[in-house]
């Protein structure tokens, strides 16, 4: 038998479902906040439905259906109207993706905390699925998750002859397109040199740093290490794939990609050599966090050398969603930038600074060509979109748990001042609005398309 959503009867339900989901149990262990849902007002329903679950320590000690005011007594109020909920419920839609992209909005408590609970939150949604649930207006038929699209990669088909020179063609360059644009903001401020950074002070800086803020640095550097040289190495698929489709313009732009991820990894491995010393890295594997493994050492290199056997435009907008989107959208731009204004308010190690503001100025072009691709390919074929979101659905947590890893070790003693919201909440908005640019390109015919603005390129 099923029951209406958001009603007493299902409120008890999914308390029995909670509780009997271990891997809540599990995933939400440290978690001691009342939560309420609730169900924006919808037609026939005028004033909405407000659920307020007890969540202690993995258990839910009980789910009622309250008034405004006793829901706005929770710690963290979540609402959402019911389209947005029955597509959560019914699993089309990912709970974080959601809670990211404002479709579920955070009315009260701190995005951090809950972001660092995403594992707990997508379990308590997936007790909630298995309640048999309607919905009031019950007119959209109950759906499953949609499959995933599915690619047949064949052999991929090489020309081995040139049969002509796009470069001598009376047409010449797309000079007025964004990849060519960005190709010459590229060279404009791209050419830096890691080599001529400065870290005199940095050296006499990193011996004046207590041991917890020297982990911290450490720990740092060694997670964007790792992450620069994956990104050098796995971009060469991509490459290939856009070099095949005869796309000089963003060839062109492409090879100054590569260039510049080089130079990320060159900065840091001269920062670990001169300024703390070769022989007092210790194994730096000791900084991979699960989630960091997942994201950077599987998913990364998996969606890109995918393009190898598979160079489809469903798989080249996993790539980059991976690439552009997590990698270097979601993990790149905001801890360089948090890791930059750590290191400004302290005043400390002027060269890894320096090198870093260089750096950030570099991935925004990477993520601009990113956004730039994802809005081409989902123009091109409107079926794609769905599949970007359910790839991000995929992501989002552990890209989520990566950040969660760097705070943890710290408790509640970060080594440095770090505005842990200020920091989160500058990943979703500028996630939130790089999704709703490439959902507007959705909707529009490949000519359509302005391409980013001047300020992007
Ligand atoms: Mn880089
Ligand atoms: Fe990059």
């Amino acid at each position: 038998m099923s029951h209406e959503v958001f009603s007493p009867a299902w409120a008890e339900v999914f308390r029995e479902q909670i509780n009997r989901n271990d891997e809540h149990r599990r995933a939400a262990a440290g978690w001691e906040h009342p939560v309420s849902l609730v169900l924006e007002p919808v037609a026939g329903i005028p004033d909405g439905r407000r659920l307020l679950l007890d969540l202690w320590h993995g258990e839910c000690r009980s789910a009622r259906v309250v008034d405004a005011a006793t829901a706005a007594t929770a710690d963290y109020v979540l609402s959402a109207s019911l389209d947005h909920w029955r597509q959560i419920f019914l699993g089309t839609s990912d709970p974080i993706l959601a809670l990211m992209q404002g479709r579920v909005k955070l009315q009260k408590g701190g995005m951090f905390a809950l972001a660092r609970s995403a594992g707990a939150a997508k379990q308590l949604v997936l007790s909630a699925r298995r309640v048999p649930t309607h919905f009031p207006d019950e007119t959209v038929p109950a759906v499953s998750a949609p499959l995933p699209v599915a690619s047949t990669p064949g052999p991929v088909a090489v020309n081995t002859t040139r049969t002509s020179f796009r470069s001598l063609e009376a047409r010449g360059f797309d000079r007025s397109s964004f990849p060519y644009r960005l190709f010459q903001r590229a060279k404009r401020d791209g050419v830096w040199n890691p080599s001529d950074i400065d870290f005199t002070r940095d050296r006499a800086d990193w011996q004046r740093l207590e041991p917890r803020q020297q982990d911290l640095v450490l720990r740092l550097t060694s997670l964007f290490q790792g992450g620069e040289e994956s990104v050098t190495e796995d971009i060469l698929p991509l490459l290939l794939a856009i070099s095949r489709e005869g796309r000089l313009e963003e060839e062109m732009y492409l090879t100054t990609f590569l260039f510049e991820e080089a130079k990320h990894m060159e900065f840091f491995r001269r920062f670990l050599d001169e300024v703390v010393g070769a022989e007092n890295l210790g194994d730096l594997s000791r900084f991979e966090s699960a989630p960091y493994r997942r994201i950077i050492c599987e998913e990364l290199p998996g969606a890109m050398r995918a393009l190898l056997h598979d160079p489809s435009p469903a798989a080249q907008l996993r790539a980059s969603a991976t690439y552009n989107l997590v990698v270097e959208g979601t993990l790149a731009e905001t801890g360089y930038r948090g890791y930059y204004a750590m290191l400004e308010s302290a005043d400390l190690l002027p060269g890894l600074r320096a090198g870093i503001g260089l750096l950030k100025r570099d991935e925004s072009r990477h993520i601009a060509y990113g956004v730039y691709l994802l809005e081409r390919l989902v123009a091109a074929d409107h079926a794609l979109w769905p599949e970007l979101e359910s790839r991000m659905g995929d992501l989002l947590e552990p890209a989520l748990g990566v950040v969660r890893s760097l705070f943890d070790p710290y408790g509640d003693r970060m080594p440095f001042p770090l505005d842990q919201d200020e920091f989160i909440g500058f990943a979703l908005s500028q996630f939130k609005s790089r999704m709703a640019r490439i959902e507007r390109a959705s909707r529009l015919a490949p000519h359509e398309l302005s391409g980013p603005g001047e300020d992007e390129a």
